[in-house]
């Protein structure tokens, strides 16, 4: 048996139940067969058995008061999985769907997407089975605050940086953030995604949405195509969401649909995304909302997003979130490319289907890098005590973004599978972390 597969059957026996991170680890290390196989220097170094298991996860209890003083208890966890080339670095998710296996597949992703930054930061993830929804801002503040009591000795600007990811936005970040400070005592960058008042870095709300469009502009120019006049379907209603959104009407195509995990609205007149974001920014409410703003529009309960006709696919708002029926949908419809906002949200039968079907695809480690990049670039002003402007901030994005879009391209011509950009991203995340690894020896 080749070495790729040994190590992923081995990983998945070991790994009971853990079916999000069994099928990363498979997409990934599959894809590396033709490199790795032929290269006896990783096999002899152990290279991919180390990869797949985390340096360490932290697994705690968060204890905290709800507002009618009674005891509640979630469970949280970081995962720091890499640290070849830079301190741990990737999100923290608060849903109620959050374990071990989740954060594991969130992490071994990172490892490779920070690679493609060609910034200098490792890969982890976190989160807890937390629910945001339904709570008071004080509850929500309590419960961070009592994670980080925890966490923080476990963080800091060069050991382990984390960020927001599903259900941790600005607040969320500020409540942690106030919690750490007010233990250790020193004002650091150990956390990104900061409010601008106290060292946030402009732009960062915006990257990785905005990212996702720069990467799939350039994806398209590849194919001399470009968004302006395209009909855009996106899932989500989130941070990802609302930012790919503004900039696919900037770059003039239409917006028809955007989801929450109740249902989906079509607006074949393009979505009003100011409506959207009074809905989900202040008010925080559910999707269907959006029909007292546009009666004209549709709401259709559960899932469907994808069955509405589309030109380009950007599905921005969770894993598995795409299945194979959709994408033969999508390619009965006429859908000429995808680009993953969310992390892992195409099956791996979806992905099959637009590979099969010459669908441009862009897989979420090189299409939502914009967001650890300007993670990355945050911490960077941080530690020089500096504030960029948001200009210069969306411009290094933009080169970051297109210095990854040709990495990906290029690492699949070099080994003859032009345009298969799963290949790509995957190959030449590997080689940089890998290179890392060999230099530092049995680490
Ligand atoms: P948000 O919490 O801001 O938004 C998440 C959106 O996805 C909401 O509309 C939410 O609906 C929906 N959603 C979440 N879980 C489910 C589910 N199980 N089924 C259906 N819909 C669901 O998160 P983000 O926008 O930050 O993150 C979205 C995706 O992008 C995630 O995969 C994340 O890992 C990825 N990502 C985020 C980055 C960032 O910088 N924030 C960077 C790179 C990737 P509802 O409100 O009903 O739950
Ligand atoms: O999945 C991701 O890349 C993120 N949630 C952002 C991580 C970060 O550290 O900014």
């Amino acid at each position: 048996m080749s070495y790729t597969k040994s190590v992923i059957e081995s990983v998945i026996a070991k790994t009971p139940g853990e079916k999000e991170f069994h099928q990363a680890l498979d997409e990934v290390f599959s894809s590396l067969a033709t490199i790795v196989d032929n290269e006896p220097a990783y096999k002899d170094a152990s290279i991919l058995e180390r990869m797949a298991i985390p340096e360490r996860i932290i697994t705690f209890r968060v204890p905290w008061l709800d507002d009618n003083n009674r005891v509640q208890v979630n469970t949280a966890y970081r995962v720091q999985f890499s640290s070849s080339i830079g301190p741990y670095k990737g999100g923290m998710r608060f849903h109620p769907s959050v374990n071990a296996s989740i954060l594991k597949f969130l992490g071994f992703e990172q490892i490779f997407k920070n690679a493609l930054s060609g910034l200098p930061i490792g890969g982890g993830k976190g989160g807890a089975d937390f629910d945001p929804k339904g709570k008071s801002d004080a509850e929500v503040m309590r419960f961070c605050q009592s994670l980080m009591t925890e966490l923080h000795k476990y963080l800091g600007p060069d050991e382990d940086v984390p960020a927001g990811d599903i259900g941790v936005g600005a607040r969320e970040i500020g409540y942690m953030y106030g919690q750490y400070k007010r233990i250790v005592g020193r004002y650091e960058g150990f956390i990104t995604g900061k409010g601008i008042a106290y060292g946030g870095s402009l732009g960062r709300t915006e990257a990785t949405g905005f990212g996702l469009l720069y990467l799939t502009r350039d994806m398209l120019a590849n194919a001399n195509n470009g968004f302006d006049g395209k009909t855009v379907s996106i899932s989500g209603s989130g941070n990802v969401a609302i930012h790919a959104a503004i900039k696919a009407m900037e770059f003039g195509a239409k917006v028809v649909t955007m989801s929450d995990s109740g249902g989906f609205i079509h607006d074949p007149d393009g979505i009003d995304l100011a409506a959207i974001r009074e809905i989900k920014e202040v008010r925080r409410e559910r999707i269907n909302e959006y029909l007292r703003y546009r009666p004209s529009a549709k709401y259709t309960a559960g899932t469907g997003v994808w069955n509405i006709p589309c030109d380009i696919a950007l599905p921005c708002a969770t894993q598995n979130e795409l299945h194979e029926a959709d994408a033969l949908t999508l390619a009965a419809n006429g859908c000429i490319a995808v680009a993953e906002g969310a992390n892992m949200p195409c099956t791996k039968a979806a992905v099959h289907v637009f590979q099969e079907k010459g669908i441009m695809f862009a897989p979420g480690k090189a299409a939502n890098a914009g967001g650890v990049s300007v993670s990355a670039l945050e911490m960077s002003q941080n530690s020089a005590r500096l504030a960029w402007t948001f200009d210069e901030v969306d411009s290094k994005l933009q080169g970051i973004m297109s210095g990854i879009f040709t990495q990906m391209n290029e690492a699949a011509k070099e080994y003859n599978m032009a345009g298969n950009f799963v290949a790509g991203a995957n190959i030449a995340g590997f080689k940089k972390v890998a290179t890392a690894m060999l230099a530092q020896g049995v680490v």
